[in-house]
């Protein structure tokens, strides 16, 4: 060990700067007079790379030599952020190689702020897929993360008087330092073409053959995935399409060259773009494409791995364990079963168990508009064979259910793979769970919720053992110690554990509920926070160019932009904040009265994209914008009230965002938000929830108690009684929000026509989303925690209420540790164990 240290660039500081010098002479072609900060990070990742290749190799050569059980991930997302600072972190060497830098010439965080994020993510989805590829390597699991290589990961976010505008985000503008490409692995996927049936004479029966139209080839690049205090690297592989190098002659020849070359062209384009919707599906044909490419070449090199060293079909679901992360990957389910039956020459029956072993199945969503269907004509034009055998699944399954339960119709035609309509369509949640062992949701509520509504009729048909639930985490190397250094270590000091164990053993937090009446750790406690808000506030500033003073509460809504996550309700508020300040104002209070007996100094920060053609997201987006527009020009305002919204929120920007929240706001409709995961970093850093009775939120009060927690607003049982009475009986607004609709009718935050929509959703088209049921509550759930607040830092009133609840929300965050997560998939639905290398 000692001689490691020794000999590694990340440990010793000789080492490092010498290896360093040689990258940029040689990767770089530079010397180090004309290496600037890019050059620095480029050559300094190399450094640290070369550090994390040999655990790497090593890990993999145990992982083969164990032979155990393999875990595969298939995600289409990983929004994997920066990489370099996460590894210097999970290596532990962040300290050395800082020194080191800094002995060059350079400073380790601006060297860090030169790496793109790799955003391959939307959101909740694929930032939970990299928390668990390091939890996965942290906790000395094998597995492997599967997914796509997208040259263009969520585009970025510019606001242009007001509005959203979208450009693209080519992430890959330099080399990046943290792939390794391997271009000697070329895996063919095939497309289109038709499926024709020949008489085997081996076994003397006919044996369907699909012969593939078009071939695109699968080169992946690998990522190196370091875990935390262990030398367990993972392996996350991302997929390239390329062109075959079979060049069609016969066009050629026919004097259509054009044609020949866009053939291939087509192939590269495959996993150019990653799809910008959260939660919500559009059901394009490239999107098909994608999709299947990615399962084909995963399922390929999976079985092919397994191949190596086993013959025995019977064998795999010992050695495979499979899970999709939504039904992105459900393709891969039928991939698997025509690998067994067509080309390996398996019985249907024998086959398809061995499927239903290997996969498990999570769902992300319960809303309609998120769940995925494609039009049988499509799916069977693109890949023919795999309609058939889509087919036969369905025949299958149904021909179960009827003998289960018969003569019941509307059962079959309820649970039917194939959904008839007028766009006949495979239903790719129920393909899902008909083909997986396991369907687990994310959160408690969330996966009770799918058992009584959305999937109610497949736990009748296959027992409620099939359903479980993984409550969603957080990695909390990057959640705490990376995105909030000086936290973790005054949290390493006070429990007296210098070598950051608690980050492995998030339950050990709870030792710091010893120190909630400690005033001087209080001191320090919010002395950090205000540190964090004033590296937030030079971010708004930067950003936006608006001032915001921290010493106000920072209020923060950062998220995608949705209608059910509710921002409306939200600027909403803000709105009828700002009337009432102006009243105030006009009656001859001054800003002083106003701070002290009514309304205390607040910013309210906003951040999120929406998905380019969501109308009403946008909408949102803008009404945030030019209510920021007249409040922060509002001479008279002073420091009361500030409004920003953060252009372009991505993950680096989040690290800096979350860290600085006094008060953070997760107040989705209730039984809309599956889990959510930003509440939870929010909490683990310190930052109070206003939230609804959804998602995890649920979790998060039990554990940190409903004292540090500010909860409000109708309960997942109510809404479809609510949403029946609007339906029926109109909706009513109540008096506060109609002060703040006129406000916008009258053209206080500019052109009302453009505000009109997102309007009359709420008054004339049945409020789906409830805000006006909710509105009241959220405005008096304000009111309450405000006076909790007081005046920020340095008030007592702040230091003996709201501090404490901050340390006793981190001190009970113990269970949202991602590392939990996985164990608990690993021991309820993947049945693996770590193997220590
Ligand atoms: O499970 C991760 C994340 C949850 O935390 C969010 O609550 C949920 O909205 C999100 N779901 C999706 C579904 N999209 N699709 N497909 O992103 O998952």
């Amino acid at each position: 060990e000692e001689k490691k240290m020794e000999n590694s660039a990340v440990y010793n500081k000789d080492k490092f700067e010498e290896s360093f010098v040689r990258h940029v002479e040689s990767d770089l072609a530079r010397n180090m007079f004309n290496c600037d900060d890019l050059g620095a990070y480029q050559a300094a990742s190399n450094a640290i790379r070369d550090s994390v290749l040999v655990d790497w190799a090593n890990t993999q050569q145990q992982q083969t030599i164990h032979d155990g059980k393999r875990v595969y991930y298939l995600s289409l997302e990983f929004l994997m952020g920066r990489a370099m600072d996460n590894a210097l972190i999970n290596l532990d060497a962040r300290d050395q190689v800082a020194e080191a830098i800094g002995n060059l010439g350079f400073n380790l965080e601006d060297v860090l702020e030169q790496e793109p994020d790799a955003a391959l993510g939307n959101g909740g989805l694929g930032r939970l897929a990299a928390c668990f590829v390091d939890s996965m390597s942290s906790r000395n699991y094998s597995a492997w993360g599967y997914g796509l290589n997208y040259q263009y990961g969520i585009f970025k976010q510019e606001i242009i008087d007001g509005y959203q505008v979208e450009t693209p985000d080519y992430w890959l503008k330099y080399s990046n330092p943290w792939e390794v490409m391997r271009s000697e692995i070329q895996i063919p996927v095939d497309f289109y073409g038709y499926v024709y049936e020949h008489y085997d004479t081996n076994t003397g029966k006919p044996k369907k053959i699909w012969q593939g139209g078009e071939r695109v080839i699968a080169v992946p690049a690998d990522f190196p995935i370091p875990g935390f205090n262990t030398t367990n690297t993972n392996n996350l592989r991302l997929w390239n399409a390329k062109p075959t190098m079979e060049f069609d002659f016969s066009k050629f020849n026919n004097g259509d060259y054009q044609q020949s070359v866009a053939a291939q062209q087509r192939a590269e384009a495959l996993t150019s773009v990653l799809y910008p919707n959260d939660n919500f599906e559009k059901g394009k044909e490239l999107r098909l494409r994608q999709q299947y490419f990615w399962v084909a070449a995963s399922l390929h090199d999976i079985i092919r791995r397994y191949k190596k060293n086993h013959k025995d079909w019977d064998n795999l679901s010992n050695q495979v364990a499979i899970q999709l992360n939504d039904t992105h990957p459900t393709l891969a389910i039928v991939e698997l079963q025509r690998i067994l039956v067509d080309l390996e020459g398996l019985e249907w029956n024998a086959a398809w168990k061995i499927v239903q072993r290997v996969f498990a199945y999570t769902n992300h969503t319960v809303m309609t508009e998120a769940l995925e269907k494609w039009p049988v004509d499509l799916v069977g034009r693109l890949i023919p064979r795999h309609l058939e055998i889509i087919y036969e699944i369905n025949y299958f399954f149904l021909k179960d259910v009827e003998a289960k339960f018969p003569g019941d119709r509307d059962l079959l035609s309820r649970v039917s793979i194939i959904e008839e309509g007028q766009v006949k369509s495979v239903r790719m949640a129920y393909l899902a769970i008909v083909g997986s062992h396991k369907v687990n949701g994310v959160a408690e509520l969330h996966s009770e919720l799918i058992k009584t509504t959305i999937f109610k009729d497949f736990v009748k048909i296959f027992g409620p053992e099939r359903f479980t639930n993984v409550t969603n985490g957080i990695t909390p190397r990057r959640w705490l110690r990376q995105a909030n250094p000086k936290l973790a270590k005054l949290i390493s000091e006070k429990l007296n554990d210098p070598k950051y164990e608690y980050l492995t053993h998030l339950g050990n937090l709870k030792k710091l509920e010893n120190f909630v009446n400690d005033e001087a750790f209080l001191k320090e406690w919010d002395d950090i926070k205000f540190d964090n808000k004033r590296k937030l506030a030079a971010l708004i500033k930067e950003t936006t160019g608006v001032e915001v003073d921290p010493n106000v509460l920072f209020d923060i809504q950062v998220k995608r932009i949705h209608e059910y996550k509710r921002q409306q309700l939200n600027i909403f508020a803000v709105i009828y904040r700002y009337l009432h300040i102006k009243k105030l104002l006009a009656e001859g209070l001054s800003v002083q009265e106003i701070a002290e007996k009514h309304y205390i100094p607040k910013a309210s920060i906003f951040g999120g994209k929406a998905a380019p053609g969501y109308y009403m997201a946008k909408i949102i987006i803008h009404l945030i914008n030019t209510v920021g527009e007249v409040v922060n020009n509002d001479p008279e305002i002073g420091n009361l009230l500030k409004v920003v919204f953060i252009p372009d929120y991505n993950v680096s920007k989040a690290e800096i965002i979350i860290p600085g929240s006094d008060l953070s706001n997760h107040i989705s409709t209730a039984g809309t938000e599956a889990s959510g995961t930003s509440n939870m970093k929010f909490a683990l850093n310190g930052g109070l929830i206003i939230g609804t009775v959804d998602g995890a939120n649920v979790e998060i009060t039990r554990e940190i108690g409903e004292e540090n927690i500010f909860l409000f607003g109708n309960l997942a049982e109510s809404v479809d009684e609510l949403r029946h009475k609007h339906y029926y009986e109109g909706v009513k607004i109540p008096e506060s929000m109609q002060e703040v609709f006129n406000a916008i009718d009258t053209g206080m935050f500019g052109l009302p026509e453009e505000f009109k929509s997102l309007l009359d959703s709420i008054r004339y088209h049945s409020d789906y989303y409830l805000a006006t049921d909710d509105f009241d509550l959220f405005l008096d759930a304000h009111k309450k925690l405000e006076k909790m607040f007081g005046l920020g830092s340095g008030d007592p009133t702040h230091l003996r209420e709201w501090v404490p609840k901050s340390v006793l929300s981190v001190a009970n965050m113990g269970f949202f540790s991602s590392d939990r997560c996985i164990d608990e998939y690993a021991e309820n639905i993947w049945d693996v164990e770590p193997l220590n290398v």
